[in-house]
């Protein structure tokens, strides 16, 4: 048990386990952005925000910003923070557990009487899970103006566009300029692993090297709905034969692309919708989204273009149209920003913790924040890895540990920051 820690683990355990009650009760844990619980969810961060002395705000992006203004202002901002939205059937801990920690380092330095020379501020970023609108990262892509027209034109199946649903939630997207900051000097993100390296090797924390780049693809492939019992098999126009052979094709060139490189490569179909999707209809429409993640964006170009002339062909062979093979976001490979990095751990050792680098094959709004200012990430261990499950675990002393560090590197940057701007 790691004691004398700076800030009161106790405290940030019952901020993740309260906002966990607030979740769809019939699929623990889901708060979807923009959903009335997330609203909910929201609400309770910003009265927690305010009772640790926080000033709250929504940007015109939907962030909501808790600000505890230094010492000297002309300094910038110091930012630490995650995401307060799940996936559906998701776990306590992701994002969650990085505002929380933010939270905390708040409270620890207020109650030190300590007073930072920069204004830290918290924030929990919008829609950071690819919400139903087919974006992830909404509110880290307005911070860092990487959220276009276009994107706000997605809409979710009931046909609202992400422009309506991010006015719903507070901000404004004919305002979206005021939400790019250029005052944030550095931004760390505390994250589960949600991988199993730190738990299987007794780590503390990992220091994070990298953020994989996602890709995320929608392939539609369009045939003709027919009588399951009277059409034959040579005139039939089946769209989920097209679709399943376009999933075995992601599945073989993944492991191929792994198994190739030095480089990390997954690739994952999470979504399939079969129209009208009837035991006794031939499949006329399938939609399908191809989520693929690397370090190195060769391997993304390599394997987009075989997806492309593949799916192509799987449509030809069943005798359907592919209608739409649309890139939805594309987030490069990400590099965390090496004096962030020696910051975390120099406190990691400064605390006696043991720590690891390593990399991250989730994405976070951490690679977004990388556009706009130093940005890193710090690990802490989850159980068996799991995550985006309700199983999804990390013990208190993990979280507490892992806030440690990133209090710890906030209060030496505080010092030591370049004053150089990006
Ligand atoms: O999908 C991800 O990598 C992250 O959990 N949003
Ligand atoms: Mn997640
Ligand atoms: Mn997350």
């Amino acid at each position: 048990m790691k004691t004398n820690l700076p800030l009161d683990g106790d405290r940030l355990w019952a901020d993740v386990m309260a906002l966990a009650e607030i979740t769809d009760p019939a699929r623990p844990y889901t708060r979807r952005s923009f959903t009335p619980l997330f609203r909910e969810g929201r609400a309770w961060l910003a009265r927690r925000f305010a009772d640790a002395g926080l000033t709250t705000r929504i940007d015109t992006a939907g962030n909501l910003i808790g600000r505890l203004e230094g010492t000297n202002p002309a300094l910038g901002v110091i930012a630490v923070g995650s995401h307060s939205d799940t996936v559906p059937s998701g776990g306590r801990f992701d994002g969650v557990a990085g505002i929380a920690t933010g939270l905390e380092i708040v409270r620890a330095l207020r109650q030190s009487g300590t007073r930072l020379s920069h204004t830290l501020e918290i924030i929990d970023f919008l829609a950071e899970e690819p919400s139903e609108y087919g974006l992830s990262c909404v509110g880290s892509r307005g911070m860092t103006g990487s959220l276009d027209g276009k994107m706000l034109d997605f809409t979710e199946p009931a046909g609202e566009s992400l422009r309506d649903a991010l006015r719903r939630v507070g901000g404004d997207p004919d305002r979206l300029a005021e939400a790019r900051r250029g005052d944030i000097q550095a931004f760390l993100e505390l994250h589960i692993e949600q991988g199993i390296v730190l738990e299987s090797r007794s780590l503390d924390v990992g220091i994070v090297t990298s953020i994989a780049g996602i890709r995320r693809i929608e392939v539609v492939f369009q045939g003709e709905a027919d009588h399951a019992g009277t059409t034959p098999i040579d005139l039939r126009h089946d769209a989920l034969v097209a679709a399943a052979n376009t999933v075995a094709t992601v599945r073989r060139l993944a492991e191929q692309l792994a198994v190739e490189g030095a480089d990390y490569f997954v690739a994952t179909v999470g979504i399939l919708t079969v129209e009208p999707s009837a035991s006794n209809i031939v499949p006329g429409r399938c939609r399908l989204i191809i989520d693929a993640r690397t370090t190195n964006a060769a391997l993304t170009k390599q394997f987009v273009e075989t997806i492309d002339r593949e799916s192509a062909a799987h449509a030809e062979a069943a005798r359907v149209s592919r209608t739409s093979f649309e890139t939805l976001s594309d987030g490069p490979p990400v590099a965390c920003d090496t004096d962030l990095r020696a910051a975390l751990r120099q406190g990691a050792r400064d605390l006696g913790l043991s720590e690891m680098d390593l990399p991250s094959g989730a994405g976070h709004d951490a690679a977004f924040m990388s556009r706009i200012c130093r940005s890193a990430m710090v690990f802490v261990p989850c159980r068996k890895g799991k995550s985006h499950a309700p199983e999804e675990w990390a013990d208190r002393e993990a979280l507490a540990t892992g806030a440690a560090v990133i209090y710890q590197a906030v209060r030496a940057l505080d010092q030591s920051l370049p004053q150089a701007a990006r």
